[in-house]
């Protein structure tokens, strides 16, 4: 996987039609922007937009600038899944505009074997991560297999979009029209989604995506694409969009950059008591408090007694913690436990690398104040700073 990265942006507080949101920005990159309607804009003049979501970021390998080749995509096979539909420019997301809800319920029966594929493809969607049992019963019912042969095309840049794919096996190149030719500008190998910029938006599908190997899809329709998984989406930015609005070191973040933030976060719930994060511990995300209070206790291992923790500090809503470790590449630096019953956001750290980074320095100051109160409480100093 090469290290580019790529933002994705969905705004279902954009203005109209063609406009607000319908480019790509790559992070890390000075590649291109791109509208989803099909044309691009030229190098360097990036912008922020729509992209793919960050379970596609994470599974997705990502051409560089030199790798994108003038290769075209092989010879066309159509297939019979393909449905015209009229041909929509971009739209504003209105949930409680949205007329799908009443669509009926859409049942494809599968073999306990289906399920379990098909259990194992979604698992690390990040997009089928709110879902409560429910919505995941009826979205996987929803979904149908679709077996594919190299060459095929799966999506074809510029037509209406039918279908979500989630990828069971094979592996899949994506192409995209550059100054009129298509370039390869990626891939997916076995896992990942793709095919839902569409279905957000709905514009026309915004890049090809060739199967490169026998493989196996599977498709979710459209409605039931938008009627659960994107409201589900837009409930779940709608539902942080407070709690983030409200963390000023978040501040530093566009909108949408927050927006992203809340895709990415997971509630966790934890009892009075209860160890959130443990000294010492290697880490691999950070907190922040939705509800409740959370106490930081630490151990300072040169004190008379190591092993007595003293509280040195408390988080409370829209605080946020654990991100010392994240930054500094050390051990957790402190306990951290719930006081009363404690809700907080989860953010990981492939989202917190991809998402925090204009945060990073911020943080960073931290460290400082963080390591001036060590002295102050524990008489001693305790080296907090960044380690390779
Ligand atoms: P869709 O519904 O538009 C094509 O149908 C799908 O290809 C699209 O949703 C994405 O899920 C997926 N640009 C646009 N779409 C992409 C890209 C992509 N990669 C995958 N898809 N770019 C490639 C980045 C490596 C950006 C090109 C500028
Ligand atoms: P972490 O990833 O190291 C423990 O996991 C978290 O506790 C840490 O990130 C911080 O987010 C949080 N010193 C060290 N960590 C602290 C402190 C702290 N306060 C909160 N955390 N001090 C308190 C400064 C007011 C200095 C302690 C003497």
């Amino acid at each position: 996987m090469l290290n580019t990265s790529l933002r994705n942006y969905w705004d279902p507080d954009s203005r109209a039609a063609g406009q607000g949101h319908t480019c790509v920005a790559i992070e890390g990159t000075e590649a291109f922007s791109f509208s989803v309607n099909g044309r691009f804009r030229s190098r360097g003049q990036k912008r922020a937009g729509v992209y793919a979501s960050s379970e596609q970021e994470d599974h997705m390998d990502v051409a560089s600038d030199d790798d994108i080749s003038d290769e075209p995509p092989p010879k066309r096979i159509l297939d019979s899944y393909k449905r015209r539909r009229q041909s929509v420019c971009a739209e504003r997301y209105d949930p409680d505009a949205d007329d799908e809800d009443d669509d009926k319920k859409v049942v494809h029966p599968k073999s306990d074997s289906q399920r379990t594929r098909l259990a194992q493809a979604v698992a690390s969607i990040l997009l089928f991560k709110s879902l409560d049992p429910e919505q995941m019963q009826e979205v996987l019912d929803a979904m149908f297999e679709r077996k594919v042969v190299p060459d095929e095309h799966v999506i074809d840049q510029g037509d209406d979009g039918d279908n979500f794919y989630v990828i069971d096996s094979g592996t899949y190149n994506i192409y995209v029209k550059i100054d009129g030719t298509d370039k390869h500008v990626g891939s997916y190998d076995n896992t990942g989604s793709f095919g839902e910029l569409a279905l957000m938006y709905n514009t026309p599908r915004a890049a090809t995506i060739v199967a490169t190997s026998d493989g196996v899809l599977w498709a979710l329709d459209r409605q039931t694409f938008r009627r659960i998984l994107l409201k589900n989406a837009y409930k779940k930015r709608k539902m942080y969009e407070n709690l983030l609005d409200n963390v000023p070191m978040l501040k530093t973040l566009e909108q949408f950059e927050r927006m992203k933030v809340a895709d990415a976060l997971m509630t966790q719930s934890f009892e009075d008591g209860e160890v959130i994060i443990r000294q010492g511990d290697s880490a691999d995300c950070m907190y922040f408090v939705e509800e409740g209070v959370v106490r930081i206790a630490m151990k300072n291992k040169n004190a008379d007694d190591p092993d007595k923790e003293l509280e040195v500090t408390r988080c409370k809503q829209g605080d946020y913690f654990g991100e010392l470790a994240l930054v500094t590449n050390n051990p957790r630096a402190a306990s951290a436990y719930a006081v009363g019953k404690t809700k907080v956001a989860r953010l990981d750290v492939h989202a917190f690398e991809r998402l925090l980074g204009p945060c990073k320095e911020l943080m960073k100051r931290n460290i400082e104040l963080y390591e001036e109160q060590i002295h102050e409480i524990f008489g001693s100093k305790l080296q907090l700073q960044e380690s390779q």
